[in-house]
């Protein structure tokens, strides 16, 4: 769709891979690979990219790409014989040009469906038939918006449970100088420690170290405060009950090869997502799970800001 006023055009992207651009008129674009479904790239009406993706990203099947929006389905983390994170962000999705009517309007915004059916290999590794829709839109004001549609189209009568999560790479400057707010108080399964459950602490989230934390029954909104460059992202999302936070730190980001050693200093990753309780659909039944994401000027250093208002606010 094109107008004067948003544009979403598919192209060739890094290795000959299909992705798909939307632009808003103000400047602010999004990019969203066909492999992976994975959104890589988001930038604000400043040509400012927001999403962290590494420089040593691979962009070749079968890896996943690392960064931007990784889409991890029909598991979160690794158990039993699926890989980690799924297999969603490892297929080839295809671009849905007759998608079931959408909850909300996007007619004024640059959007692409895309969908995921499985394969008869991803069949012999999860015996289950769905359709996953994926709606990328570009907002009016250059907020980001991911929905997901998950649909159980099994016809033996089957139900099937998944975990998920939207496995957001935010871009900061400097880890250090990174806040994050609505989590405090919340209960947390640790990666890091075998995934015992701890209580967070009362203050805001700050960063010393690798942190894996798997946030229980968190708020709709959560807030990234990045001091140095004065923006707050805000994380809006539905359907999607829990809030994983990780950051590898030093030792795991020399051990991954697809990660700059030091890259660790500008990323952080905040993921709705729905792991402590799988969704289960009997045939017939659809899933959403919705993320919005915005970034706004922030100079809380000076107190002007008030996290809780942007919390609390609309
Ligand atoms: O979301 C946090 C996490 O589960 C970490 O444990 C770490 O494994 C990260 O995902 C990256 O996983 P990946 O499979 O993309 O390397």
């Amino acid at each position: 769709m094109s107008s004067e006023r948003v544009s979403v055009e598919l192209c060739k992207g890094i290795n000959g891979l299909d992705k798909v651009v939307l632009r808003e008129v103000r400047g602010s674009s999004a990019e969203v690979y066909l492999y992976g479904g994975q959104v890589t790239s988001w930038k604000n009406d400043h040509g400012e990219e927001l999403l962290f993706v590494s420089n040593k990203a691979i962009f070749k099947p079968p890896k996943a790409i690392r960064g931007g929006i990784p889409i991890c389905f029909p598991q979160f983390a690794s158990h039993g014989s699926l890989e980690q994170h799924g297999f969603a962000r490892n297929r080839f999705w295809t671009i849905d040009n007759d998608p079931p009517p959408f909850p909300t309007n996007s007619s004024n915004k640059a959007f692409v469906d895309l969908i995921l059916r499985p394969s008869e290999e991803d069949m012999k590794i999860w015996p289950h038939s769905y359709e996953f829709r994926l709606r990328v839109t570009l907002g009016s004001g250059g907020d980001l918006m991911l929905t997901s549609r998950i649909r159980n189209t099994n016809t033996d009568g089957k139900s099937f449970s998944f975990t998920f999560a939207y496995h957001t790479y935010f871009s900061v400057s400097d880890i250090s100088e990174v806040r994050v707010e609505g989590l405090e108080t919340l209960d947390y399964l640790d990666n890091l420690k075998e995934k015992q459950r701890f209580t967070e602490q009362g203050d805001a989230i700050t960063f010393e170290f690798e942190v894996d934390k798997i946030y229980l029954s968190t708020p709709t909104k959560i807030a990234i405060l990045d001091h140095e460059k004065k923006r707050t992202f805000v994380l809006r999302k539905d359907g999607l009950p829990d809030a994983v936070v990780w950051n590898p730190w030093d030792r795991k980001a020399k051990a991954m090869a697809d990660f700059g050693d030091d890259e660790y200093k500008h990323m952080l990753c905040v993921e709705a997502a729905a792991v402590e309780k799988p969704i289960t659909l009997k045939p017939g039944e659809e899933w959403r799970g919705r993320q919005e994401l915005s970034a706004v000027p922030s100079s809380y250093c000076s107190g002007q800001l008030d996290p809780q208002r942007v919390l609390l606010g609309s």
